[in-house]
């Protein structure tokens, strides 16, 4: 249960610096108020770990209606009768309690599937800390000049020069049957992937600069038709939050201040149309979710869960956790490699892969549709890895993320591929 202290610890310190006004504004159409995330993680805590599993209901259905994310779109809820951010909290807070006396009389062993493998425990964490990575977005979002949160140093180490990596084909495991993976990751199953060719590192902003400079974005030629119409007519030019100079050089826009542009950090705020241009650009392409798990995990049956092996990441493996408030730059982490030299691949900056995000042979889904089936199709692309504000608990080769190809708020870079032959 240390996951769910954690989760919560994680949210106070987040909220600690805002003020009501922060809590309950619409600080962009792409993001709920923040103090919508509050009440609806305690929500779907209170349905999944107490009601779901026999305890008395702490709120009724018009509660469970107001935080219901597929009943509201995100635009509107700020005109909800939300709870204040007090009564946010305290929701919260009575909630945690409630459960925590609750799962005291019940047993892992139990044949409740909520239960098997402590799954709702993961699932409430797993849960809380996905939305702790959304508030983070949309405080990057806010346009309140003077927030600046307080954050851990990141290392600032030396060079880490780009170079391929030739990954030799054959069978991979991909998904999890991990008793905390989500319904997406299962059944965890075996794929072939043919030879091919990966970045050792994301996509850096120096490098994306260098797109940018040679007029990557007024090319249709790198662009997929609907990206280039798409930065046609939002008039885009370069990433999100990046601030061309006058003389020219860049600098960016980090939650409630400006700094000059790190050339070395994995460039981040790009959709899926940016990375998948620049990658055209730069002779290449995306890897696939096969690829990138490959990358990952090596081939079968020797598999791991982490790129370094299998156990949990350290600090000096992966930035995870949100408490830096940014990426380090790449070839931050030796120990977080990949054995043949594949490195960042957790933490930092989630990475757009070429695939659709859709069920895998054999999925169910567990506990509720609206997880993960209700997204299948061809409108999202999968994300991996996890970024800097990725909580440890949702960051392993296996966990799927996904968005839609235009969306650039979240805290996305890449890296590229190329065929073998
Ligand atoms: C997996 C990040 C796309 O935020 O929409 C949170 C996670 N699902 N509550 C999202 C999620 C339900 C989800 N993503
Ligand atoms: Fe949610």
């Amino acid at each position: 249960m240390a996951e769910l202290t954690e989760a919560r610890a994680r949210l106070l310190r987040m909220l600690e610096r805002l003020g009501e006004a922060e809590l309950v504004a619409q600080h962009s159409p792409l993001m709920s108020p923040i103090v919508w995330d509050v009440a609806h993680v305690a929500n779907h805590e209170e349905q999944w770990l107490l009601r779901a599993l026999g305890a008395p209901a702490l709120t009724g259905p018009d509660v469970d209606a107001l935080y219901d994310a597929l009943r509201h779109p995100r635009a509107t809820r700020v005109l909800l009768p939300l709870l204040s951010p007090a009564q946010a909290l305290t929701y919260a807070a009575r909630v945690r309690e409630a459960s925590l006396a609750w799962l005291r009389g019940l047993s892992e062993d139990s044949d409740e599937p909520l239960l098997r493998g402590g799954f709702v425990y993961g699932m409430v964490a797993q849960h809380e800390q996905q939305h702790l990575e959304t508030i983070a977005a949309t405080l990057q979002l806010m346009t309140a000049r003077d927030w600046r949160p307080t954050a851990l140093a990141r290392p600032r180490p030396g060079r880490a020069a780009q170079h391929e990596v030739f990954l030799p084909g054959g069978p991979v495991r991909l998904g999890s049957d991990a008793p905390w993976a989500y319904d997406n990751e299962r059944p965890a199953h075996t794929a072939h992937v043919a030879d091919f060719f990966l970045d050792s590192h994301p996509v850096t902003n120096g490098d994306y600069a260098v797109f940018v400079a040679a007029g990557g974005y007024e090319d249709a030629r790198w662009w997929a038709p609907e990206g280039f119409a798409w930065v046609r007519q939002e008039g885009i030019r370069h990433p999100l939050f990046w601030l061309p100079q006058p003389g020219g050089g860049w600098r960016r826009r980090r939650f409630g201040w400006e700094e000059p542009l790190p050339p070395d950090e994995p460039v981040q705020h790009v959709s899926w149309y940016e990375a998948d241009a620049y990658a055209r650009w730069a002779g290449k392409r995306l890897p696939t979710e096969a690829e990138w798990e490959r990358a990952a995990s090596g081939l079968a049956p020797s598999s791991r869960a982490f790129p370094w092996g299998d156990s949990p990441p350290r600090a000096d493996q992966a930035t995870l956790g949100g408490d830096t408030w940014g990426p380090s730059p790449v070839g931050a982490f030796p120990a977080g490699s990949t054995p043949e030299g594949i490195f960042g691949l957790l933490g930092d900056v989630w990475e757009w892969t070429a695939s659709t995000f859709g069920g895998y042979l054999g999925f169910q889904a567990f506990p509720y549709r609206e997880y993960s089936e209700a997204f299948f199709g061809t409108d999202y692309r999968v994300l991996k890895g996890g970024s800097w504000a990725t909580a440890p608990v949702a960051a392993r080769n296996s966990f799927r993320n996904w968005d839609y190809p235009l969306r650039r708020h979240i805290f996305a870079g890449f890296r590229c591929a190329r065929d073998a032959r």
